[in-house]
C-alpha cells in the first residue's frame, strides 16, 4: 500500500524545504511552509491519518473559504533543515473545521507538536490568495531572506520604493513579480494582528515584505512560489551590492522607467501603474 512519502505533493513539500535551506534562509527554526491540499490528495493520504485525531484548538483567526480544507503545514519551533531527515516528526497535516477557526492534526507531528508560530498568517493568507486568485493560490512561504531583512534597515517602508527598487536590480524582475511587492512594517510575528496587516498586502500583492524579518510570498504551485521568493531575494542581493559599492548613494544609472514598460510590453505582462508611476524624492532608482 505505500507510504504517504509516495504521494508526489509530500515529496515537493519536502523538497520545497530542503531548497529553502540550501539558500541559507532558515537557519534555526527560522521560516515556514504551508500548502492547501486538492481533493484527490487528501484522498490518497487519508489512508495513512491517524486511527485518532488529535484535539481540535480554535485559532485566533476565522476563514469562511477554508471550512473544512486540510493543509499541509511545518511545525512550530521544528528545523527546515530536518524536514527531509524525519519528516513524519517536523511537518504535519491539519483539518479545518465545519467553523473555519479550529484545526486538529490528522497525521505527522510524532512525538507532539503544534503547526508553525505563524499559521494564524498562513491561515489568513490562504483565505485571501484563494478568494483573489479564484482557488488558484495554495503555497504560502516564510523565509528569513537575508538581503531584503538588510534592506528593510535602510530604505522607506513602502511598497513603492521597495518594488522599485527590486524592478529596477534586474531586467527580468518585473517579469516575475508584475504586480509588485508589499510591506509590512516591524511588528510582533505570529499573532492575529500581524496576520491582519499581511493580508491587507495580499489582497494587492503575492508577496509581502515583514519589515526587520524577511518574507511572505503565496503561489499556485511549489515552484512558483519558492521561485518568487528566489527572485525577490536576489533582487534584493543585488540592490545592496550596487548601493555598497557606489558608497551608499544613488546609482549612477539605473533601468529607467521607460525600460521597465518596454520589457512589459515585450513579454506581455502588465506592470502595476501605481509603482510604475510613483514620484518620492525618497526613491534612490528614478
Ligand atoms: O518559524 O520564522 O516567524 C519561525 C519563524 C517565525
Ligand atoms: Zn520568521
Amino acid at each position: 500500500m505505500g507510504t504517504i512519502f509516495n504521494e508526489k505533493v509530500i515529496e515537493d513539500f519536502m523538497h520545497m524545504c530542503h531548497d529553502g535551506v540550501r539558500q541559507g534562509w532558515h537557519e534555526r527554526n527560522g521560516g515556514n511552509l504551508t500548502y492547501r491540499m486538492r481533493p484527490e490528495e487528501v484522498e490518497y493520504c487519508s489512508r495513512f491519518f491517524d486511527k485518532k485525531p488529535r484535539d481540535w484548538v480554535k485559532m485566533p483567526v476565522q476563514a469562511d473559504n477554508l471550512k473544512n480544507e486540510f493543509f499541509i503545514t511545518t511545525g512550530s519551533g521544528k528545523f527546515l533543515e530536518n524536514v527531509e531527515l524525519e519528516p513524519q516528526k517536523n511537518i504535519a497535516i491539519v483539518e479545518i473545521n465545519d467553523a473555519g477557526d479550529s484545526y486538529r492534526i490528522v497525521w505527522g507531528l510524532e512525538g507532539g507538536g503544534r503547526p508553525t508560530s505563524e499559521f494564524p498568517t498562513h491561515f489568513m493568507n490562504h483565505s485571501i490568495r484563494k478568494r483573489v486568485t479564484n482557488g488558484e493560490n495554495r503555497v504560502i512561504y516564510h523565509a528569513h531572506t537575508p538581503f531584503i531583512i538588510a534592506l528593510t534597515q535602510v530604505l522607506p517602508l513602502k511598497a513603492e520604493i521597495f518594488t522599485r527598487m527590486l524592478w529596477k536590480s534586474a531586467t527580468e524582475c518585473c517579469v516575475v513579480f508584475p504586480g509588485g511587492v508589499g510591506v509590512v512594517p516591524w511588528m510582533v510575528p505570529g499573532g492575529a494582528d500581524i496576520a491582519k496587516a499581511t493580508c491587507a498586502e495580499m489582497e494587492k500583492y503575492d508577496a509581502a515584505i515583514w519589515a526587520f524579518h524577511g518574507l511572505f510570498v503565496s503561489g499556485p504551485d511549489f515552484d512558483t512560489a519558492f521561485g518568487l521568493m528566489h527572485t525577490i531575494e536576489k533582487a534584493a542581493q543585488i540592490a545592496t551590492y550596487a548601493l555598497a559599492a557606489n558608497g551608499g548613494k544613488k546609482p549612477n544609472q539605473v533601468i529607467t522607467d521607460d525600460n521597465l514598460r518596454a520589457i512589459g510590453k515585450e513579454f506581455g505582462v502588465v506592470l502595476n501603474e501605481e509603482v510604475l508611476n510613483y514620484k518620492s524624492d525618497d526613491d534612490m532608482f528614478c
